[in-house]
């Protein structure tokens, strides 16, 4: 192998394990982990999250077997480590927005509001709230 490649076949290992692996520190307060939200969901920085700012978190940061959806489980490992939630609070999130459902994948963001796109404020208020109501729940 020649050097070149070598390093960036190195370089390429040291970075995977960030992408899918690194992990949000826990106790983070709600703020802090909102912007990271906001972060994760305006993947072009625009202000606005859309179909392919949800597609390519899903893709990314959620599907981790690769097999072009998400279940539970890689939900709540997400929600766990990327924002260093409860995995009680990580599937009630995923029960308040599958609705049920054993998978979510990116085609079911591809309509309205996400095709014109949801203001980042918006975005995070939305958040904020459902961490609001669920701690509140009890
Ligand atoms: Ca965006
Ligand atoms: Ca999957």
């Amino acid at each position: 192998m020649n050097s070149v490649v070598f390093r960036f076949a190195a370089a390429a290992l040291l970075v995977l394990p960030l992408c899918k692996g690194a992990c949000a520190p826990t106790g983070l307060t709600v703020e802090e982990k909102l912007k990271l939200l906001a972060r994760d969901n305006d993947e072009d920085g625009n202000g606005v999250v859309t179909t392919s700012d949800i597609a390519y978190d899903i893709n990314n940061r959620y599907d981790t077997n690769n097999d072009g959806r998400v279940d539970e489980s890689e939900w709540v490992a997400r929600w766990t480590c990327g924002y260093g939630d409860t995995k009680q609070y990580a599937r009630w999130v995923w029960g308040v927005l599958n609705g049920g459902a054993s998978y979510m994948d990116a085609s079911q963001f591809a309509g309205e509001p996400f095709h014109t796109g949801i203001p980042l404020d918006n975005f995070i208020a939305t958040n904020r709230e459902r961490y609001i109501k669920f701690a509140s729940s009890g």
